[in-house]
């Protein structure tokens, strides 16, 4: 596709919209960049950017803007069926994600990772694999870093890419060598409105796959292993069981690997990160890994090696005999259901915050024996509070997350873990999870733990 000259339309001023208006710049397209937020930061970015000659429009959206316009591309975090979407799609005006567009650029492989829960994790394991086995990589995508800022002209290499259901939903000749699938349960539904939609969205990370391509699967995942009937590459399954399809599953307390015959890859016993979630995500970097035909050598030295990520069941500290877990990331019930997982000590979880249009009752259902007592903070207090009304768990709601924090330090006792796994978005009360994974840090912290 050739972007000289053409007229193209970017929506969204975040990372994702900025690194496409710059990219669409550089290869000769007039760009108007536009958002609907019209903030003294979007003003210092939109200044910046039209000193490289970006055409910026802050403020409401205009259907002027689609006057002319050769293409459009969307930013994640802008719903798809926005007005003015809506109307580009009707006048036949292509509409492509940030990384479809950086797709056009890339010719080294691509390793897809979506999935509801487990992605970053994911991605960042099988970085330290490859880095382990001394193959040239680099990770982007939903992480942080948007795809198209990634350049492969100079040297052939694997792009290890984190992709959420939002990046797919525009997607149209993108394609992974291998595309990766975690898990899928509710999530993003005041944006997706269904799980099937949901689900169609994330499926698309398959769709223009050929038979030369791998897709790893989940194949305890019931809704997965139903669709790998429609998929065209080649399967590799994982499981936490044992089973007979090609792929890495768990057996007597072993990863074990079944491509062309079955072969260990290391002890469960030496994988420092535990939950029953952190077990899904070592099988499918194992799996990844060994499609991408790494050794087992490496896979088993970086799992070793690797101590996890910040607000993803981080240890805190102890403070009286108290253990303190910061597990921010969990914005979504399944999330919460798997870090409780991890731990055989009595729990004290803090729940709350956006509710991203979930159900709280099967949660309520899975706090078993082990969870003491539940603190309620945020917007989605009352809502949880009503999921848990017959459960004969102590429940306490407070006003403040300060409070929140303060509250499960009193109900927990020595030996008990506080597990800080909301279930819920960050956005009601802070800018994102990992500003609200550092607030529980710091009070934690304000109590004197010893880290
Ligand atoms: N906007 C409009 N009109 C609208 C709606 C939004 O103009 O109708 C504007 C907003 O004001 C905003 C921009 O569009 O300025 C949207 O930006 P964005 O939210 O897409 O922000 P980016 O900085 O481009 O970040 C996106 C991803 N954000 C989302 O998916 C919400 C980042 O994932 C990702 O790291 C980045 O691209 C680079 O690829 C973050 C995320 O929260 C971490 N992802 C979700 C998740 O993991 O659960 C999916």
């Amino acid at each position: 596709m050739d972007f000289l000259n053409k007229n193209v339309l970017v929506i969204g001023i975040g990372r994702s919209g900025t690194a496409s208006a710059e990219k669409l710049k550089e290869l000769g397209s007039s760009v108007l960049l536009v958002d609907s937020r019209e903030t003294e930061a979007n003003k210092e970015k939109a200044k910046k950017l039209e000193g490289l000659g970006i055409v910026v429009k802050l403020g409401e959206h205009s259907l002027d803007f689609l006057k002319d316009r050769d293409l459009i591309i969307v930013s994640p975090g802008v719903p798809n069926d926005l007005d003015l979407l809506i109307k580009a799609r009707k006048k036949k005006i292509p509409v492509m994600s940030e990384i479809e567009l950086a797709s056009k650029f890339i010719t080294s492989p691509i390793i897809g990772i979506t999935g509801t829960n487990g992605k970053t994790t994911t991605t960042v394991l099988t970085g330290k694999v490859f880095e382990e086995a001394g193959i040239l990589h680099q990770i982007a995508g939903n992480i942080g870093f948007p795809l198209v800022k990634c350049n492969d002209k100079d040297f052939n290499h694997w792009f290890i890419v984190e992709i959420s259901s939002f990046q797919l939903e525009n997607i149209i000749d993108f394609k992974p060598k291998i595309a990766v699938l975690l898990n899928i349960t509710e999530d993003h539904l005041d944006r997706h409105y269904t799980f099937d939609e949901y689900m169609w969205s994330k499926n698309r990370i398959f769709m223009n796959q050929t038979p030369d391509d791998f897709s790893i699967l989940n194949y305890d995942d019931q809704f997965i292993r139903k669709l790998s009937s429609k998929i065209q590459s080649q399967i590799i399954f994982f499981s936490k069981s044992p089973i007979s399809e090609k792929g890495v599953y768990v057996e007597e307390g072993k990863i074990i690997g079944n491509f062309k015959g079955k072969f260990s890859i290391c002890d469960l016993k030496d994988l420092p990160l535990k939950g029953d979630h952190n077990l899904e995500n070592y099988l499918a970097v194992a799996a990844i890994c060994l499609t991408a035909k790494i050794s087992c050598d490496s896979i088993r030295k970086a799992f070793v090696n690797f101590k996890g990520l910040e607000h993803r069941l981080e240890f805190v500290g102890n403070f009286n005999g108290i253990d303190y877990y910061n597990d921010s990331k969990s914005t979504n019930p399944d999330s919460t259901i798997k870090a409780l997982t991890a731990f055989t000590q009595p729990i004290i979880l803090l729940l709350g915050g956006r509710n991203k249009g979930n159900s709280f009752k099967y949660l309520a259902e899975c706090l078993n024996d082990r969870v003491k007592g539940v603190v309620l903070f945020g917007e989605s207090k009352r809502e949880i509070e009503d999921a848990l009304r017959d459960k004969s768990i102590i429940v306490k709601t407070t006003d403040s997350f300060e409070d929140a924090v303060l509250e499960s330090r009193n109900l927990a006792k020595e030996g008990d873990i506080v597990l800080f796994s909301p279930a819920c978005a960050s956005f009601d009360m802070f800018l994102n999870y990992e500003e609200r994974g550092r607030a529980f840090k710091d009070i934690v912290k304000s109590l004197k733990v010893k880290i």
